[in-house]
Parts: structure tokens; sequence; C-alpha cells
């Protein structure tokens, strides 16, 4: 196949899909990364203690399951080392063009084929774009007055500054997610005082993680049926436990009264208790594993505030009331611009079509991949593909083999683009699913954009959208 086919990003996805290239012989790609290294994610997120909370056996491509996992559930050094020994095994680091940051993408209607802009001009052309930007790529600040007054050390969680020293100092976290109830336990013990500002606080339920011992890892080394089975059993466990507690099924109360019991055990003050405790259904926002988190809050020089934000000052943070905590560092735990996909990337597709304006009421696509007017542009991990219970890798390798199986049909048929009534179609039904969900409940969270909308979460479980990915209808697309 001669098809030139430009991937952006090398995370999971974006290396995904160079592999399944590659594996099927297709050599003439390239995939163009903004940073100086691949790993997506998992190269921007190295606060104290990231870590995945999917097994290790189920965080890994299915293709790849070799590897030697040194606990149950992998940290952000393991998988990065497995990113860059995929990419390695695999030679695809040879097309990889690093600090390679895209600011456009266009395509020209008349040559049917895309060209990609990076600071050092234009590239291509290319018959295919394929985005593998991800969703929790860029930082989110928090818009509160007097940031950039402050005259101590600030950072986000994902741009970890790793030559401040916290020892001794005086601390601020803004945000209680995932990766602030990762940190905080690694942080608390070293600095002098932690406060930690929540606004809504978070379901956590425990993480039986653990380090492999010897002979269970050797085991998974020597018996690839063994790793297969291990990693079935989670799979199943997850998409029939955790998923039914997102859809209002059987397994809510039991979530619910896990995590209540978790916060009863780790928390013995009923005061700090009921400020930990979140008053939307579990689920709403995503739910945090860990076992660290609570016990951390309790210690003497940490302080969970409440009061809102009101303004940051040259020396601390004021809360409603006019108090002022004095301290020497900020950290922002405060999320990603989740709802924004490719922006700031300038996609135009047929006639002029920009991206932008085609997802000014919120992003959305068909399978979570394809967009209409956007011929050969295709999406991993875009709109509505999110997972709030399992491995995303799944739904990634469900869109790379969707997209591999696009070529031959528009190698032959040319452009394929999706048709709007496939969209609508898709539309209706994905309501539909998501009025069932949890995440249509009373919490704010990233899965939604600001009219409320759920432009990022798949609503079924990882299994439905695999069968449906399965293979592409070409009546859903027209061509040419
Ligand atoms: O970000 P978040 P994250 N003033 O968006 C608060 C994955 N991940 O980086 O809830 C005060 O979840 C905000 O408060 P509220 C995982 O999918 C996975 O932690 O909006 N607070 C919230 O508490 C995860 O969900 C792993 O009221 C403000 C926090 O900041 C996703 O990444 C580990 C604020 C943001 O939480 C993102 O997680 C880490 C403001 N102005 C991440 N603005 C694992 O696999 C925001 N907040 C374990």
């Amino acid at each position: 196949m001669a098809l030139n086919v430009a991937i952006i990003g090398a995370g999971f996805g974006g290396l995904c899909m160079a592999i399944q290239l590659r594996k099927a012989g297709v050599t003439s790609y390239t995939i163009f990364e903004k940073a100086e290294r691949l790993g997506g994610t998992w190269r921007d997120n190295t606060y104290p203690g990231a870590a995945c909370d999917v097994p290790s056996h189920l965080y890994s491509y299915s293709f790849e399951q070799g590897h030697d996992w040194s606990r149950r559930y992998p940290r952000q050094p393991e998988i990065l080392a497995y990113l860059d020994r995929c990419a390695g095994k695999y030679g695809v680091h040879r097309r990889l063009r690093l600090g390679a940051e895209v600011t456009a993408a266009v395509f020209d209607e008349a040559a049917g084929r895309w060209r990609v802009t990076t600071a050092d001009g234009e590239h291509g052309p290319f018959d295919v774009v394929v985005s593998g930007v991800g969703q929790l790529n860029r930082p989110r600040l928090p818009d509160i007055p007097g940031l950039g007054e402050f005259e101590g050390t600030s950072f986000h969680s994902a741009r970890w500054d790793h030559g401040h020293d916290l020892a001794g100092r005086r601390v601020a976290v803004i945000g209680n997610g995932s990766s602030a109830a990762q940190f905080i336990p690694r942080v608390a013990p070293v600095v002098a005082r932690l406060d930690v500002y929540q606004r809504t606080p978070s379901w956590v339920i425990p993480k039986p993680d653990g380090a492999y011992g010897p002979g269970l890892r050797a085991a998974f080394r020597h018996l690839p049926p063994l790793r297969s089975a291990n990693r079935r059993r989670v799979n199943r466990f997850i998409e029939s436990v955790v998923y039914p507690a997102l859809v209002d099924g059987w397994s809510r109360p039991l979530m619910t009264r896990r995590a209540t019991e978790h916060l009863r055990k780790q928390v013995p003050d009923p005061a700090l208790r009921a400020r930990l405790t979140p008053a939307y259904p579990i689920g709403c926002k995503r739910i945090v594993l860990d076992d660290d988190y609570y016990p951390a809050l309790t210690r003497p020089n940490v302080e969970v505030v409440t009061d809102p934000i009101t303004r940051v000052t040259r020396h601390g943070i004021e809360t409603a009331g006019g108090t002022l905590r004095e301290v020497d560092t900020i950290i922002f735990a405060t999320g990603f611009l989740t709802t924004d996909f490719l922006a700031p990337i300038e996609v135009v597709g047929r006639g002029g079509r920009r991206l932008g304006e085609a997802w000014k009421d919120g992003a959305e696509a068909y399978l979570g991949m394809a967009v209409p007017g956007f011929p050969n542009l295709f999406l991993l991990y875009g709109p509505n593909t999110n997972l709030g219970h399992n491995s995303i890798i799944l739904m990634i390798e469900a869109q790379v083999r969707y997209i591999m199986g696009c070529l031959p049909l528009l190698g032959a048929h040319g452009p394929m683009e999706v048709r709007p009534a496939a969209m609508d179609a898709w539309r209706r039904a994905l309501e539909g699913a998501l009025a069932r969900t949890v995440w249509q409940a009373d919490c704010a969270s990233w899965y939604k954009n600001a009219a409320g909308r759920v432009t990022n979460n798949w609503p079924g479980p990882a299994a439905a959208y695999r069968r449906i990915t399965r293979s592409p209808r070409p009546g859903s697309f027209t061509f040419g």
C-alpha cells in the first residue's frame, strides 16, 4: 500500500497506529511529536507517585504483553520504558520527528490530500492524517485573581518542577483529583506545611497494589497463557463489576459502600470525614483509587481547606472570609483542557471548514473517529471514547484496527468522508446511552464541556465499542 500517513502525537495512540502500519508493511508514515521525547501523558506526568490505576497486564498493548511488569499497577517510569521498548522493537522511532509541533492540518480538495504544518514549514502531502493527541495533554491553570502576583514558585502537576526542593517548605495544592491524590502522600512527609484546597471531594476506593513476588513474576514471564488469562480476568472484572456502577447498575451501592468504608477506616476525625464525603453519586467524577491519600490528609502538618479561594497574593492564598495562608509553593493539580481535543491545531477540511467551527457546540465524531467534512482524518481517543472504568488502550487498539480497515477502502476509492446521516444516527444513539450514565448527575467533571454536554466518555462497556468498530461500514461514508 503506497499511502502516506501523518500521525500526530507519539503517546500510546500514535505509537499503536505506527506499529500497526509497520506490521502491515506500510513504511510511508511520519509521527509528528511536539515534545523532545515520545510517551505522551506518561512523558509529561513525572510527579512523585505518578502511576496508573489500571492493572499492568491490561494497561499494555494486546500484541505486546511480554513486558516483565514489576507490580500490579504500573508506575510512570515503567510505563514510559514499556513505550520506549515497543517503539524500538517495531522500529517506529525511526519515523518519529521530535520537537515537531503540528500547528495546522489542511485538506487540499483538488489533490484530495492533507498538508501538515510545523514550525519548520509544510509537510506532505499525506493521504491520511491520524490524530493521537489524546485528551489529557494540555494542563489547565485555574483562573484565580492575582495568580500572576505570586512571588513564590508555582507549577502544574503535569509540569513538575523537579529542580524545586519542597523539603521544609509551606506548600499549597489546588485540586484533589487522581493526580493530587497520588503526589500528596509523597509530598506531605517532606514539607513543613501542606494546605490542600479542595473544591469538591473525590470518591476514593482502595487500590490493591503491590510488587509481584519473584515467583509470580517469573511465571508471568515464562507462561504467556498465564499473562493473557490474568489480563482477561481483570478485564472481565472491570467490565462486569465496575462498569455497572456507572449506569446505575447492581454494583453502584456496593462501590459506594466500599468507598464510604475506606473513608471511615482511614479518617478517624468525623469533621474531616464530613468534609471529604462527596455529595454526588460515585463515578460522576473520575473515581480515585488510592490507599495513601486519606492517611496523608490526617497528618498534623496537612490542612484540607474547603473555603473557596478568592485570590492569590504575593505571599499566599486568600479564602472567603479573608484568611490568608502564606506559602512558598503552589502546585496546581487542576487537570487538563479536556474538551478542546485537537485545539490549538488549526484543522481545515473540505470547503475551508474549520474543525473548531464544526465543534462549536461540543466535539463529536462518528465512532469517536471521523468527522463529516474532514475526509481521511481519523481521531484516536477522540470525542466520547474515554472510559470511566477500563483501560483506554482497549479503545485505542479498536480504533487503530478500524482505521487499518479503512486504508484499503480509501486507497481503492479515494478520500472517505463520513456521511452526515451516519453522524446523526451515531449522535442519537450516543445521547440515548449517555442519558443512562452517572455522568449526567449534578457534578462538574472533565468529561463535560462548559455547556454540560458529556463530550469525552464512551457510555458502554469497552467490549461494546470494540464490537461496533470491528470493521468499517462503507455505506457510512462517501468516497472520492
Ligand atoms: O485532574 P482532574 P487530574 N479552584 O480534572 C480542581 C487521569 N489520571 O490531573 O472537582 C479549585 O481530575 C478540581 O475541582 P472540582 C484520570 O483520568 C489518571 O487529577 O472541579 N480547584 C479537581 O479537584 C484523571 O481523571 C491517573 O471542584 C480547582 C482538580 O482540580 C485525569 O487524568 C492519575 C480549580 C482537577 O482534577 C485528570 O486528573 C492521574 C479551581 N479554579 C491522572 N480548577 C491514574 O491512573 C480545578 N480544580 C491513577
